[in-house]
């Protein structure tokens, strides 16, 4: 292994010495160009593509051996950087599964302290969701089986330990879940794995000079979240991905801490959004930026046809009053600006199949159809001098922080629910609910513009907002074991904002 003594390198160097401080000295506004000269990476990596995991087919059950572990993973080259992942160093495999199929997954944690995984998005019994209530002591295998009723969408797992998930994901602990189902078999849109189908995990993290990556957030990180000042897509730090096809479809997830992206290209080009968290969209939408909090999934396609290089990019672009003092300033940190990655056409490219008109058909959503209204109030109180001082989280929902011991909510399997959230506090919180594919009703009075009328899991509430979601749970009832929903900005859920329900 190399280390900066025995082996100097212009790259180390200043990877070290130079760059997160001229980062954070000149701000985030020329931060890929400081990337860039500091780590003197320029695309000189392929987009690591996780393994396709398709399980194996036991007694008509699709069976995943999952292992969790330390590991160790090459970052930069001829560094080692102490990891976290699932059948690998570094996050973990993509599984495939199908609507209709009964899964079941054997994790087993191979680490010397307790962990989870739960399957974010997908529709399960509360025994099998994997959150703060399922454990998995060292040494154990925790192996959840049930019947995937979801219809085709780009799920994930991760690492959903109370009190401590923000640390294991940072450390590595998540991986995509793709569910597929006969209609999205049918329509002809990029599907190949790997090829013009790619899953991008997008994060960012911060390096020590030898190559280590802490979770040592300070008290600020603890109220903003940990941001990293080095992006990477799964796993890959300036990646190039080679495309063989005019189009190419992208799965985007959001799997920071923290960060809110702001995505498009950096010649501006539109792009077509075809999925939200929970599937398809009635229709393709054209865009030019979308904003993807932590936790939220957009499904993507991107026309090459000009046959030139095009960058992904993460850009500030904040439609809300940037406020004064630290409310303004966590408002700014929350949207990092970040080069992801570059792709690179093929000049023999396969032509691709155009976009179809229709992707599918949702449900009408009417208030109308709600027989109550919940309200869920987020606030930060740990803003106060008090715990900046060094007091308690004060991170709350309607008042009250996470108590393991306390159901807040009980819902009635099949009823529809208003659930109205109103972020009182100076930053964007994503609100998750676990168990469900909801849809939003409004933001402050106003329908959701297309790419946000589809399912959901995963709606960034702004500060001063309120945004109301049509909730159902159509499966699994279970009168004693709970749900979670929680801000999906890691460090606020692992300091009380989060809440739990039971569904019966
Ligand atoms: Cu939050």
């Amino acid at each position: 292994m190399a280390n900066l003594t025995s082996r100097p390198s212009r790259r180390m160097f200043l990877l070290g010495g130079v760059a997160i401080g001229a980062i954070a000295a000149v701000g985030w506004s020329v931060y890929p160009q400081r990337l860039k000269a500091a780590t003197g990476y320029d695309f000189e990596t392929p987009l690591a593509i996780p393994m396709l995991d398709t399980g194996t087919m036991t007694d008509g059950i699709r069976v995943f051996d999952m292992a969790i572990a330390d590991g160790q993973t090459e970052f930069f080259s001829g560094l080692q950087t102490p990891t976290r992942g699932v059948n690998g160093g570094y996050l973990g495999p993509t599984l495939r599964l199908r609507q209709g199929e009964v899964v079941r997954f054997n994790v087993a944690n191979n680490l010397t302290e307790a962990t989870t995984l739960h399957w974010h998005g997908v529709n399960l019994p509360a025994t099998a969701d994997g959150g703060p209530h399922q454990p998995i002591a060292p040494g154990a295998v925790w192996s959840p089986e049930f019947e995937i009723k979801d219809r085709a969408a780009t799920m994930w797992y991760h690492s959903h330990l109370m009190g401590s998930t923000a640390r294991q994901v940072w450390q590595g602990l998540a991986g995509m879940l793709v569910i597929d189902d006969a209609a999205s078999d049918a329509l002809d849109i990029p599907k190949t794995y790997g090829v013009d189908d790619i899953p991008i995990v997008l994060q960012d993290r911060r390096f020590n000079r030898d190559g280590s990556m802490p979770y040592a957030p300070s008290m600020h990180d603890g109220m903003a979240g940990m941001i990293g000042n080095i992006p990477m897509a799964n796993g890959t730090i300036l990646p190039y991905f080679d495309a063989t096809t005019t189009q190419v479809r992208l799965r985007l997830l959001n799997g920071s801490n923290a960060s809110i992206y702001g995505l498009e290209f950096n010649d501006g080009r539109a792009f077509h959004q075809i999925a939200s968290d929970g599937g398809l969209l009635e229709a393709p939408v054209k865009l030019m930026h979308i904003k993807l909090a932590p936790g939220e999934r957009a499904e993507i396609v991107v026309d090459l046809s000009d046959g030139k290089a095009v960058q992904l990019l993460s850009v500030a672009r904040s439609t809300a009053p940037s406020g004064m003092g630290m409310g303004g300033m966590m408002q700014n940190v929350q949207s990092a600006e970040f080069t992801f990655m570059e792709i690179r056409p093929s000049a023999t490219a396969v032509q691709s199949a155009a976009l179809p008109a229709k992707l599918t058909a949702l449900a009408q959503v009417s208030s109308k159809d709600a027989v109550r209204t919940r309200n869920f109030l987020l606030e930060m109180g740990g803003m106060g001098m008090g715990s900046m001082m060094g007091g308690g989280g004060g991170f709350t929902i309607n008042g009250a922080e996470m108590d393991m011991g306390v159901i807040n909510e009980t819902v009635k399997m099949g009823e529809t629910e208003i659930w109205q959230i109103n972020n009182a506090g100076p930053m964007a919180h994503p609100f998750h609910v676990h168990n469900t594919q909801f849809r939003i009703l409004s933001r402050d009075g106003n329908a959701p513009e297309p790419h946000e009328a589809g399912r959901k899991d995963t709606v960034l509430v702004n500060p001063g907002e309120t945004v109301q979601i049509l909730v159902k749970f159509e499966h699994y009832a279970d009168p004693e074991r709970p749900y979670m929903y929680h801000c999906h900005i890691l460090e606020h859920e692992d300091s009380g904002m989060m809440g739990q329900f039971t569904v019966v």
